[in-house]
């Protein structure tokens, strides 16, 4: 039997192209691996357990490729695909990377820049959909600015706006299977970003032409990195039915973008994110968005993804061990505990109950002298981590 840390397909473990195929660059210093081809980075992810690949247009085809060139790597894509198993559940669009995007794509100043992205779109939603993606990722990274002179801030959720219906129509038009989720960033590498977290995300797709296809992908990273708390976010969108994608990592607060492994610097908030995955059952991929440590050569690329998905694995089963703690369980019931007299209170409003209510007598400094035990909860839940439950 294989353990219980291993990989499997049902797990939905997945990867881009640009996680295990970063090489190292920063702002400060040159590559430190050697680029690893599309083809090769499958191979890769087949021999670590990945289910899937995820890619940009570009991870896969350069930006100045020629049809044949682009039908050749695709070829030869598919190949590896076919030859390990993986599938691609998720593509995306660089609008980004190219300084023809240096002051956004769908919210430039210049239409036709804005035109010239809404073109890279299609052709790579036709990409993705010809590979079996059946999420669509949009995040802007240049979608802001550094002054707010450059831009005004409404025209620019106008402009987002109109390009997302514009995509989601073109969608339907071509009949495709797929459905887009929005990935928000505060900041990096514009100096501010719109719809800067996945509860600006929610808002804006509310107002879409759409909005039953838009959902969102919340990235661990992203949120810390704006000091939110990433399971409330994630809580949010899936409530709303909105959680499409999850791009797993992690960061310290109040840091650069560090993309680390995940559960590499707050094992506490992975839990609780894992654990909440498993028990609404959350069906989508497990995208780890997250790359090896500078120091890395292609072994250290391997420990890193291999990392991510043991780290998970491990959590989920410590997500199992807590619900059925008999400890844990006690406290719960101990903190849940209901004799029923607040019943007739709560629930709807109708006139009756709320007449009730206002001529009912609570003993409220009783109440507040409870103590409610977190203390020994959190505890516990700090040993049953640490492996001494
Ligand atoms: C980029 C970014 C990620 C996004 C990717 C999708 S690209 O690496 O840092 O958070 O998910 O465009
Ligand atoms: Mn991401
Ligand atoms: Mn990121």
């Amino acid at each position: 039997m294989p353990s219980p840390y291993t990989p499997q397909p049902h797990h939905r473990f997945t990867f881009g192209l640009w996680t295990v195929g970063n090489i190292g660059r920063d702002p400060f210093g040159e590559p430190v691996r050697a680029p690893l081809s599309p083809v090769q980075i499958v191979h890769l992810l087949a021999e670590v357990g990945a289910y899937g690949v995820n890619l940009h247009d570009n991870d896969l085809v350069p930006i100045d490729a020629t049809p044949g060139q682009r039908d050749r790597i695709v070829a030869a894509f598919r190949q590896a695909l076919a030859e390990t198993g993986l599938v691609v559940p998720m593509a995306t669009t660089n609008l980004f990377s190219h300084p023809v995007f240096k002051d956004g794509a769908f919210t430039s100043n210049d239409p036709r820049v804005r035109a010239f992205a809404l073109q890279k779109t299609m052709r790579a939603i036709d990409l993705g959909a010809a590979l079996g993606a059946q999420i669509y990722v949009f995040w802007g990274g240049r979608e802001g600015v550094e002054t707010d002179a450059a831009k005004d801030p409404v025209l620019a959720i106008h402009r987002t706006r109109e390009a997302m219906n514009f995509l989601c129509e073109y969608v339907l038009d071509q009949g495709y299977d797929l459905r887009f989720a929005l990935e928000a960033k505060p900041n990096e590498p514009r100096a501010d970003i719109y719809n800067a977290t996945t509860g600006h995300m929610l808002a804006f797709i509310a107002t879409l032409d759409h909005p039953e296809m838009v959902g969102v992908n919340p990235e661990v990273a992203h949120e810390h990195m704006a000091g939110l708390n990433f399971l409330h976010n994630v809580a949010q969108a899936w409530e709303a039915g909105k959680l499409f994608h999850i791009d797993l990592n992690d960061q310290a607060f109040g840091r650069y973008d560090q993309d680390f492994r995940f559960g590499a610097v707050n094992l506490k908030a992975a839990f609780f994110l894992v654990k909440f995955l498993e028990d609404v059952g959350y069906a989508g991929s497990r995208h780890f968005d997250a790359h090896a440590y500078r120091s890395e050569d292609e072994a250290g690329v391997k420990d890193f993804a291999r990392g991510c998905m043991r780290t998970y694995l491990i959590l989920k089963e410590k997500a199992a061990a807590w619900n059925a703690d008999p400890e844990i369980q006690a406290l719960l019931a101990e903190i849940h505990q209901d004799d029923g007299s607040a019943a007739p209170f709560l629930g709807a409003y109708n006139r009756a109950r709320a007449d009730d209510l206002k001529a009912a007598t609570f003993d409220y400094q009783a109440l507040a002298a409870r103590g409610l035990r977190y203390e020994r909860l959190d505890q516990l839940t700090i040993e049953l981590l640490l492996g001494v439950r």
